[in-house]
Parts: C-alpha cells; sequence; structure tokens
C-alpha cells in the first residue's frame, strides 16, 4: 500500500481570464506545481483581465457555481481549504459565503481584490462591505495596501508606511476580522514590504522593483497558501511568496507588454516540491 500523503484539496473560487495572467490561469498552476490538488469554481469566464487591455468578453457564472458547489456537497467532498479572490458582484460574494458554510472546516483565505495604488477598480464601490463580511468569515485575509484600507475605511498613506506603522495595519485587520492577515505592497522607504499578523504582527522588507504588472497578488497569494498548507509558519509563507513574486518579474525581459503579466511558467519549477 502507498505510505504517500493524499494531496491538500483545495476549491478555488476566481474568475477565469483568458488574457493577461492572472487568477484561475494562475492560481491552478501554481498550486499544481506545489502539489495541491486544485478543484477551480469559476465565477466569471473573460476573454482577459480588467486592467487596460479594453473591454473583455464576460459570463457571469453564478448559477453554475450554486449548482456546482450543489454537486460536490452531493458527492461528499471535504475540502482542506477554500480560496477566493475577485468577485464581480454581489451574488459571486454569496457564493463564497456559501461555499465557505458547506465546508466550515476548510481553511478559509480571501483575496479581497479591489483596487491598487490608491484607487477602486472599476465597479467595486458597491462590493466593498460585502469584501468585508467575506473577510469576517476567512482564516486568512491577502489584502493589498489599498484593499486593507478600504477594509478599515482609512485614508490610502501617499506618502508611505513606516515599519511600525504597517506592523500596526497588520494588527488592525486582525482584531476587525479575527484570523490572521497579510498586506502586501507597503511602500516602506525604498523598500517594498509585506506585513503579516497572526499572534503577533512581523513586517518584511523587500527590495523595489520598479514594475507593476496584473496578477501578481494572485501568485503572491497563491504561494503563500501553498507554503502554508505545506506547514510553513505565516512568516516563512510570506518570504518565500515575495521571493517568487520577485523571480517571475526578474525572468519577465525588460520591454515586454506588463499587461500581459509576468512570465512566471518559466519559474514553476521552483515550487515543485
Ligand atoms: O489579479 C486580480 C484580477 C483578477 N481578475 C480580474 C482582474 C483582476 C485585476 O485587474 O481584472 C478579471
Amino acid at each position: 500500500m502507498s505510505t504517500a500523503h493524499a494531496p491538500k484539496n483545495i476549491l478555488c473560487i476566481h474568475d477565469l481570464s483568458g488574457v493577461g495572467r492572472c487568477s484561475l490561469n494562475e492560481i491552478l498552476p501554481i498550486l499544481s506545481a506545489m502539489g495541491m490538488h486544485v478543484t477551480p469554481l469559476p465565477t466569471t469566464v473573460l476573454s482577459s483581465h480588467t486592467g487596460g487591455l479594453g473591454q473583455p468578453a464576460a459570463q457571469g457564472c453564478v448559477q453554475y457555481g450554486h449548482e456546482a458547489l450543489e454537486h460536490y456537497r452531493r458527492l461528499e467532498l471535504s475540502f482542506d481549504c477554500i480560496y477566493a479572490g475577485y468577485l464581480a458582484d454581489s451574488q459571486q460574494q454569496e457564493l463564497v459565503l456559501e461555499a465557505f458554510s458547506s465546508w466550515p472546516q476548510a481553511f478559509k483565505v480571501m483575496d479581497p481584490v479591489m483596487g491598487d495604488h490608491g484607487r477602486l477598480y472599476s465597479g467595486m464601490e458597491p462590493l466593498v462591505p460585502g469584501m468585508a463580511r467575506l473577510c469576517q468569515a476567512a482564516d486568512l485575509t491577502v489584502p493589498n495596501l489599498t484593499e486593507a484600507c478600504l477594509l478599515l475605511g482609512r485614508e490610502y498613506p501617499e506618502n508611505g508606511l513606516t515599519e511600525e506603522e504597517a506592523a500596526q495595519l497588520a494588527g488592525q485587520l486582525t482584531q476587525r476580522f479575527g484570523g490572521s492577515a497579510v498586506v502586501t505592497g507597503l511602500p516602506l522607504g525604498k523598500y517594498i514590504g509585506c506585513a503579516g499578523a497572526e499572534h503577533g504582527s512581523f513586517v518584511q522588507k523587500h527590495l523595489c522593483l520598479p514594475q507593476s504588472f496584473p496578477g501578481t497578488g494572485d501568485l503572491f497569494c497563491s504561494v503563500l497558501l501553498g507554503c502554508l498548507l505545506r506547514g510553513n509558519a505565516l512568516s516563512a509563507a510570506v518570504d518565500a511568496a515575495a521571493g517568487f513574486v520577485c523571480n517571475c518579474i526578474t525572468a519577465t525581459p525588460a520591454g515586454s507588454d506588463p499587461r500581459f503579466g509576468v512570465w512566471y511558467e518559466t519559474q514553476l519549477f521552483r515550487l515543485i516540491p
């Protein structure tokens, strides 16, 4: 009889964007490379992400989502983890709540995709209270700085943060929403940082890479989650996730169109156990 451990089973509730390297297009290969068994549940199918490639063709899949969850309950599947991100409307948010309450023992991770660089993505404003509810229901919340400020109802700090303020921000998220939190994309002087809070808070600084790409938040969160499910501590998982994103940016040729994201495909080998 095999003594191999069964792979962790992760229900991934995100959009599927054809072009532009984000969401399920990254999450599935990353988590599979890390040895996880992924069950994708697409919330919307789009021809591209919404970050600068023009108006994508889009098809919402909420009805499909409810029927898929019903099927998985009938099959009596159990998920070790439920991981949700970009949600286009309040019905998709309800779908994630349904999944969370259907598998209450699963480790629940929320990437509250709503904006970046101090601004909301278009059409996201009405979704902020629903995202806050989902973060409350999650065990781990992974916002960028813009999203952390939206969730806490705070001003975006245009002039950056001190390390102490970064640690406090992560601490405030855990106080407000329970569970753990990791905040990404913190401008800490000449560094870019992440702050985490679980029992205590910590801050990690990385050399700031000058380019910005869509989809790097999905890469970060997927690697973070994969590391946690492999049994790593939160701070080690943050370090690995930030390092992987940095490797992907470095592997992307200068002059490639940033709207098509980072060339993570060449870096997947780093994640294989
Ligand atoms: O990576 C976040 C994301 C996911 N899905 C869609 C997006 C974005 C960010 O712009 O547009 C459709």
